[in-house]
C-alpha cells in the first residue's frame, strides 16, 4: 500500500509538480507564403491545426506575405499540400532554434541587492535585459519605497491573480501637483512570447519615475496625466516561455481537451466572436476561450477598466512585432466615428518614433492594417469601457528577429516608444484631454 501511495505521489509529481521539459525548435522553419486568391488563403488557414502551424504574420491582402512557423515533422506534408494551391513559398528562417539561441538571452532575476547602485536618477534596474515576472513585481514594489525626483509618487495595486496564482500588479506614476488628473493606462505582456512588451513597459516606468534624462516632455506629461502601467498581464504564459519560448496564450486548462491556454487577446468581452480571427478549438494558438471574458487575466483588466474607464483618456496595449500603431476596430473593417482624432494622435506618435532612430511604424485600424480579430483588449477599452484613445502598439521588429529581439535592441525600441508616447500624450492634451 505504502509503495503504491509512493507511486501515486511520483506520478502526481511528474504530471503536476516537476518543471515542464524545455521545448526546442530545432529544424523548425519560418516560411514566407504569398497567396494569389482569397480562396487559397482560406485553405491555407484551414491547415493550421493539421500541420501545427504557428502564424507569425498574417497577410493584409492577396499577394501580401504570410509568415508561418512549421516543425520538421510537418514540413514535407505542408509543402506538398501547398503545392495544390497557387502560392509562392520561400524560407524566411532556416532554423528557429538557431535564431533563438543566437539572439535571445535568458531572462534574469535581479534582486534588490544588485539594484544597490541607485542614485537620484536611477533605481539600478537593468533596462538592457529581459526580466522574470518576480523581478518585475519586486521592482514595482521597490519603487513605492523610494523618494523619487520631482516629487513623483509611485503606488502599486494588484488587479487580481492569474490562473496559477501570480499577482498582476499595476503601478501608478503621478505627480502630486494639480491632482486629481485624468489617466492613461498602458499594459504589456498579454501575449507571453512578446518579451519586448514587458521590457518596454518597465523602461517607461523607470523613465517616468526618475526622468533620468531630465526630459521636459516627461515633466509635462505628468503635469497633465497620471499614468497607470501593468507590465505583465499574462504572467503564467510569460514564465512558461522560459521552457516553451514561443508560447502565446495563458495557461488555463480547457475542459474536454488536453490542449492548454486561451489567447487573451481574443477573449475580451466586446464583440467577442471566435469566427472573426479567433478559434473555437482549444488547441489553436488563437483560441478565443469558451465564453467571452472567461479568463481571470482578462477579467483583471476588464474589471479595472469597467470601474475606472471614465477616468481614462487613453489605453495603450503593447505587443510585438510589426512596427504598427493600431486603433480600433479589430472586429470589423468599419471605423470608429472619431477615428480621425485617433489617427492624428497616432500620426504624432509615429513621427516622433521615426525622428529618433528612423524606424517606420504603420498607422491604421487593426482590421484594415493587420487583420480582423475580435475580442482584443483595445476594442474592449474603447467599445466596452468608453476610453476614447485606444491602441495596440506592435513594437520592433518587422521579422528579422521577430519574438527573439536581441537585448541590444531593448533600449532603442523602448526609447522610441517612449518618445512616441510622449508626443501622443501632448497631442491629446492639446485636443482638450487630460488635466
Ligand atoms: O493578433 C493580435 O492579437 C495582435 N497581434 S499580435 O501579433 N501581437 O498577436 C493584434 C491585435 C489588434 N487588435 C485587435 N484585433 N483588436
Ligand atoms: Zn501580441
Amino acid at each position: 500500500m505504502l509503495v503504491s501511495i509512493g507511486c501515486i505521489c511520483v506520478l502526481f509529481q511528474l504530471a503536476l509538480c516537476l518543471p515542464s521539459p524545455k521545448v526546442t525548435y530545432n529544424g523548425h522553419k519560418v516560411l514566407e507564403i504569398l497567396h494569389k486568391t482569397e480562396d487559397d488563403f482560406k485553405k491555407l488557414l484551414s491547415m493550421e491545426l493539421k500541420f501545427e502551424l504557428d502564424i507569425w504574420k498574417m497577410p493584409k491582402h492577396v499577394n501580401d506575405s504570410m509568415y508561418v512557423r512549421v516543425g520538421p515533422q510537418h514540413l514535407e506534408g505542408f509543402v506538398n499540400e501547398l503545392g495544390s494551391l497557387n502560392t509562392v513559398v520561400s524560407t524566411l528562417v532556416e532554423d528557429v532554434q538557431q535564431l533563438i539561441d543566437t539572439h535571445s538571452s535568458p531572462r534574469i532575476h535581479q534582486s534588490h541587492s544588485n539594484r544597490r547602485a541607485v542614485n537620484a536618477r536611477s533605481s539600478g534596474m537593468d533596462l538592457n535585459s529581459y526580466h522574470i515576472h518576480e523581478s518585475i513585481n519586486n521592482y514595482l514594489a521597490f519603487l513605492t519605497t523610494q523618494v523619487l525626483p520631482n516629487d513623483v509618487v509611485a503606488t502599486v495595486e494588484s488587479l487580481g491573480t492569474s490562473v496559477e496564482g501570480r499577482n498582476v500588479q499595476m503601478i501608478k506614476i503621478s505627480s502630486p501637483y494639480g491632482a486629481p488628473k485624468r489617466g492613461i493606462f498602458i499594459d504589456g505582456g498579454i501575449h507571453a512570447r512578446e518579451w519586448i512588451a514587458p521590457a518596454t513597459v518597465v523602461y517607461v516606468i523607470e523613465h517616468l519615475a526618475y526622468n533620468p534624462k531630465n526630459d521636459s516632455n516627461i515633466y509635462s506629461l505628468l503635469s497633465h496625466f497620471d499614468v497607470y502601467l501593468v507590465p505583465v498581464v499574462n504572467p503564467d504564459g510569460y514564465e512558461y516561455t522560459k521552457d516553451v519560448r514561443l508560447w502565446r496564450k495563458n495557461r488555463n486548462t480547457n475542459s474536454g481537451s488536453s490542449c492548454v491556454g486561451v489567447d487573451l487577446n481574443r477573449n475580451f468581452p466586446f464583440q467577442w466572436n471566435p469566427a472573426v480571427g479567433g478559434s473555437t478549438n482549444p488547441c489553436s494558438d488563437i483560441y478565443s476561450g469558451s465564453y467571452k471574458g472567461s479568463e481571470p487575466e482578462t477579467a483583471n483588466i476588464v474589471n479595472y477598466l469597467l470601474n475606472h474607464g471614465s477616468e481614462f483618456d487613453a489605453y495603450l496595449t503593447i505587443h510585438s512585432y510589426g512596427q504598427m500603431w493600431l486603433y480600433p476596430w479589430g472586429y470589423t473593417s468599419a471605423l470608429p466615428n472619431d477615428y480621425l482624432d485617433l489617427d492624428a494622435a497616432a500620426g504624432d506618435a509615429v513621427a516622433a518614433i521615426k525622428s529618433l532612430h528612423r524606424k517606420k511604424y504603420t498607422i491604421g485600424s487593426s482590421t484594415n492594417t493587420l487583420y480582423a480579430a475580435a475580442g482584443g483588449s483595445d476594442d474592449f477599452a474603447k467599445g466596452g469601457a468608453g476610453i476614447k484613445y485606444a491602441y495596440t502598439i506592435e513594437l520592433r521588429d518587422t521579422g528579422a528577429y521577430g519574438f527573439s529581439l536581441p537585448t541590444s535592441l531593448i533600449q532603442p525600441t523602448a526609447e522610441e516608444f517612449l518618445a512616441g508616447f510622449l508626443a501622443f500624450a501632448e497631442n491629446i492634451f492639446n485636443n482638450g484631454y487630460g488635466k
